[in-house]
């Protein structure tokens, strides 16, 4: 027998399992109901249902021994918790802001910033809009304007940082609106919406310049930047030989404060905060903190849940993690990328995100073709993705029309620490089934729209075969005006 070399040698996990939470397989007609009752939305199945729960990393992840071992150490006083000035330490440490203000989640931290920097008319920058950042933006009276450059906008383009601020939109949008309409720029590290793309230190270094020329904050969605750090060590040039945590310190001084969910690269459940640098907004922040979330030492989590934050700091920039983690993501990515099947590429960070504007291309955008493919692969085999495309981008605020986004995506999202890579070939074994019957897929009628962040609670109805579409097939429509 002759057994053929592997091209390159594997990397593993860094760790082992030492607790296992039994998964749950379904029939095709418990799917079947499951999917209807939820309204073909994925967000409204109940997890019982889902065999691999693939919807989103945030607060998904698995825990270490480490972390657990906090967990029982949780000071619970209700002011001046030890785990709070332990996770201020590491916030210091890591991040490199002066001043924590913990809150219950990323989207707590962005309320307070909202409120207090934004006026009613202002302008907020941003490389693309992320659906919780521009609802707290859009409530204060603000408007998000995308800055991202037109690669991002593009599934094909294999830009390596198609995360990066074009300077051009920037620097004309001051010019147009005046500083004094933009209280900050809102960079995210790993754009989420694009697909998990990374920003780079040169153009994050340029934004902060060009800020700086006008007197305008720059506040970091730091959810997933350490995975933007890693990225940077792989692709720029400079940066090779940095460790990733040197990396993420940088990015962030060039930073005056963060938002962040703690539920992504800090491998907790539960937890965010906000970073500030300058005092006097700290002081208003702190103060707001206790309106909204609970006191300035606790925000809205346990003791225990700040101590878990503070240890996933430290081991969320453990490099052998970060190969593995990206790794994984890469493995499903590639897979699918060697069937054909069409994805954002290069592949992002947390997720693989499915190009289902071009898989259902008979599907017209007002006939949410993510939406549908996303129920598709539940019902094909229990795996749960998540729509990203027209349904989560919403209204535009002042005239009330759909955002149509070019991006029509399925994000199907990695937990960190949690399925192994046999769950990985499941689960590209399925799109591919789905993709192989893609032309029976139809369309969806959305039956009830909530007011605000629609793709959580949405429901939506099948079209029945016989109806002829809005849009004549194969028709697209108007991408959105960048
Ligand atoms: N992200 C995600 O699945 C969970 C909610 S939306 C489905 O990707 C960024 C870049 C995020 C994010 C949440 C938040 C809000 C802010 N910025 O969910 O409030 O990806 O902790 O964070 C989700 P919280």
């Amino acid at each position: 027998m002759v057994y053929a070399k592997p091209e390159r040698r594997s990397w593993a996990e860094p760790f082992k399992i030492k607790v296992v939470e039994p998964l749950k397989t379904t029939s095709p007609q418990q799917r079947q109901q499951a999917i209807r009752e939820a309204g073909y939305n994925t967000f409204l199945l109940r997890s019982d249902d889902v065999y691999i729960d693939l919807l989103t990393d945030s607060g998904t992840n698995a825990m270490s021994d480490y972390q657990w071992a906090g967990m029982m150490l949780g000071d619970e006083a209700y002011a001046g918790s030890k785990n709070f000035y332990y996770l201020e330490a590491n916030m210091r440490r890591f991040y490199g802001y002066r001043y924590l203000v913990p809150t219950h989640q990323g989207r707590g931290a962005e309320h307070i910033i909202s409120q207090l920097l934004i006026k009613s008319g202002d302008c907020v920058p941003g490389n693309m809009y992320f659906t919780t950042t521009r609802e707290h933006q859009e409530r204060a009276g603000g408007s998000f304007v995308d800055v991202i450059i037109d690669e991002a906008h593009d599934p094909e383009s294999l830009h390596p940082f198609k995360g990066n601020v074009d300077l051009q939109k920037l620097a004309d949008l001051i010019n147009k609106v005046g500083a004094k309409k933009i209280p900050y720029i809102c960079v995210a590290a790993t754009v989420n919406m694009a697909g998990g793309q990374p920003i780079s230190m040169e153009n994050l270094r340029a934004v902060r310049k060009l800020a700086e020329q006008h007197g305008i904050r720059v506040i970091l969605d730091a959810t997933r930047a350490v995975e933007n750090a890693y990225f940077i060590k792989l692709r720029e040039q400079g940066y090779a030989g940095k460790s990733v945590a040197e990396i993420l310190k940088e990015l962030c001084s060039y930073t005056d404060g963060a938002t962040m969910s703690g539920k992504k690269d800090l491998l907790v459940n539960i937890g965010g905060f906000l970073a500030l640098n300058d005092e006097k907004l700290y002081d208003e922040a702190r103060n707001m903190v206790v309106v909204f979330e609970g006191l300035h030492t606790y925000g809205g989590l346990a003791g225990r849940d700040m101590e878990a934050m503070a240890r996933g700091m430290e081991e969320m920039v453990n490099e052998d993690y970060l190969r593995a983690r990206i790794g994984q993501v890469e493995y499903l990515g590639s897979k699918l990328l060697d069937w054909e099947i069409p994805i954002v590429e290069p592949i992002g960070g947390h997720a693989v995100f499915l190009n289902a504007k071009k898989i259902l291309e008979h599907i017209p955008q007002e006939q949410y073709p993510a939406q549908a493919l996303a129920a598709e692969i539940y019902l094909d085999s229990g795996v749960r993705t998540m729509e990203r495309g027209i349904v989560s981008a919403g209204r535009d605020a002042a005239t009330g029309d759909q955002h149509r986004p070019s991006l029509e995506l399925v994000r199907v999202t990695i937990p960190r620490r949690v399925y192994t890579q046999a769950h990985m070939d499941v689960t590209a074994e399925s799109i591919l089934a789905v993709y192989e019957n893609r032309k029976k897929v139809r369309g969806l009628k959305m039956t009830y729209e909530p007011k605000y962040l629609r793709f959580f609670q949405a429901r939506f109805e099948k079209i029945p075969a016989s109806s002829r579409p809005e849009h004549p097939a194969g028709a697209r429509l108007e991408t959105e005006p960048r």
